[in-house]
């Protein structure tokens, strides 16, 4: 298996070599004979390791599962949805073996996480593993915070398969009680059509069995709120008639950390009679600020603390311009819970979106300079469902090239009449306000319609790696390019 993947690597690494001599410097031989495979176990290397070993089994397969009195036959890992929690400290030594059970090839992405590149679970620099194949992921986690996992193949990523993962850093315990996870999705196959026959109806629009389309607008998104309406929407694994239901005590500090496993819905997420302080944004900390609600996109996490009232509450998920909810309870005391259309005073309060918050100091890293600018432009739409980046499909691809070292500022510059929730691997960026000013640390960043983001980020983690959106559909249809590493 080793060997065979440096030999895979390598031919990567030939590509993108010739790439850079063409249109950079053709005559340097440092450039034309960049060892990526090298460069990845230099940069492994010089991550922290513990010492600790943290391994796990996921089996991906067809499994009945009971959504809250609602059954399905759907793509889980093992038998529940969410899969199964993993967690580690910073530097363990993770090893996931992955037992690939379904009939098509499948792959595990650590979505978050700035892992070395050959581990990253999405192809070219992790191949898929094959119907009936096994592989284990090995990697170390850099960085404390709320990551989750999913393949990142196909349109796996609109069934059950998606879990949680937890970095820990044992010196940073955190000023909270109780932890409460909550990962959000929305949920079709074995309710409505399953993904394939929404992808196709989104492809013939008006000659297959799509869900209804209309109306669907949001001010917090800039207009549409997505292209698929779904039957159902859920907080770990439940539909809002059967809620879970977290327990603590009054006055208890709660850590929710909020994952958006979706593949084509936002929520605007609120804790019925109680502020939340926002502290982290994809994992890094930010300057602690109080909401009524969150909007998160999909792929997007958000972490916030809550002193827990006396009774039970609703934690209500609303789809963001769909009508619909998801929710879960929390439970402190003595009550019943509310009805399940139930929804807060606390949705139309302070709605926290990612331009009102700042990486906390030691989160930062845009200093104002920047040795590449690149760009990203979003084009595509409804009637064709042809999204694209740079006017091209994923596999008419031209990468953007940087090289190690280099700190950048890459532009989303959405051309579209759609949101799109664009999320880079292997490293994380800094937001950089319209006014120039810096502002959260994150992975996936919502870009309105018409609307250009720009982000900061340094060039530390070589590799070949995915710049997509992260609805499922819209990166089915092509939106995603690749962030190559030259040199
Ligand atoms: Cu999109």
């Amino acid at each position: 298996m080793a060997c065979s993947r440096r030999a895979f690597l390598s031919g990567t690494v030939a590509a993108a070599a010739t790439l850079t001599a063409c249109g950079r410097s053709p005559s340097s031989p440092s450039t034309a004979r960049f060892d990526l495979t090298a460069a990845i176990e230099r940069t492994e290397a010089q991550r922290p390791h513990s010492g600790r070993a943290v391994s796990t089994t996921l089996t991906a397969q067809r499994s009945p599962v009971d959504l809250g009195g609602v059954n399905v036959r759907t793509l889980v890992y093992g038998d529940s949805v969410p899969g199964p929690l993993i967690r580690a400290d910073v530097g363990d030594d993770i090893a996931v073996t992955v037992h690939n059970r379904l009939d098509h090839p499948t792959s595990v992405h650590w979505h978050g996480i700035t892992l070395r590149n050959d581990m990253d679970g999405a192809a070219p620099a992790t191949p898929d593993i094959s119907a009936g194949q096994s592989f284990t992921y090995q990697f170390s986690a850099p960085r404390p915070g709320t990551y989750w996992a999913h393949p990142h193949t196909g349109l796996d990523a609109d069934y059950g398969l998606y879990l949680p993962v937890i970095i820990d850093d044992p010196r940073e315990p955190g000023d909270y009680d109780a932890e409460w996870i909550v990962v959000l999705d929305d949920w079709t196959d074995g309710v409505g059509p399953d993904p394939q026959q929404i992808l196709d109806g989104l492809r013939s629009r008006g000659m297959g069995h799509m869900p209804s389309m209309g109306g669907m607008g949001s001010r917090l998104l800039g207009g549409d709120a997505g292209d698929v309406r779904y039957p159902a929407y859920l907080i770990n694994g439940r539909v809002p008639a059967a809620p879970t239901s977290f327990s603590a005590k009054p006055g208890q500090r709660i850590r929710i950390r909020l994952v958006n496993a979706a593949s084509d819905t936002a929520f605007r997420v609120a804790l019925a009679g109680h502020t939340m302080t926002v502290t982290h944004t994809d994992g890094y900390p930010v300057v602690p600020a109080d909401v009524d609600a969150v909007l998160i996109g999909m792929g997007e996490r958000y972490d916030v603390v809550v002193t827990a009232g006396d009774g039970v509450f609703a934690l209500v998920a609303a789809a963001e311009g769909k009508d619909a909810l998801a929710r879960a309870l929390l439970t402190t005391g003595a009550g019943s819970p509310p009805d399940p259309a139930f929804t807060p005073t606390e949705l139309t309060g302070r709605v926290g979106t990612v331009s009102m918050f700042t990486a906390a100091p030691e989160a930062n890293l845009w200093s104002g300079h920047s040795d590449v600018n690149l760009q990203a432009r979003l084009s595509g739409g409804m009637m064709r469902y042809d999204w694209a980046i740079n006017g091209q499909p994923y596999e008419n691809h031209q990468p953007l090239g940087i090289r190690q070292g280099e700190t950048a500022t890459l532009t989303f510059a959405n051309a579209t009449m759609m949101w799109h929730p664009m999320h880079l691997h292997g490293h994380t960026f800094q937001v950089i306000r319209a006014d120039g000013s810096p502002g959260a640390r994150k992975d996936t960043v919502i870009v309105q319609p018409r609307q250009n983001v720009g982000v900061a980020l340094i060039a530390d983690n070589p590799g070949i790696w995915m710049l997509h959106c992260h609805n499922t559909y819209h990166q089915a249809a092509g939106m995603m390019t690749s962030l190559d590493y030259t040199g």
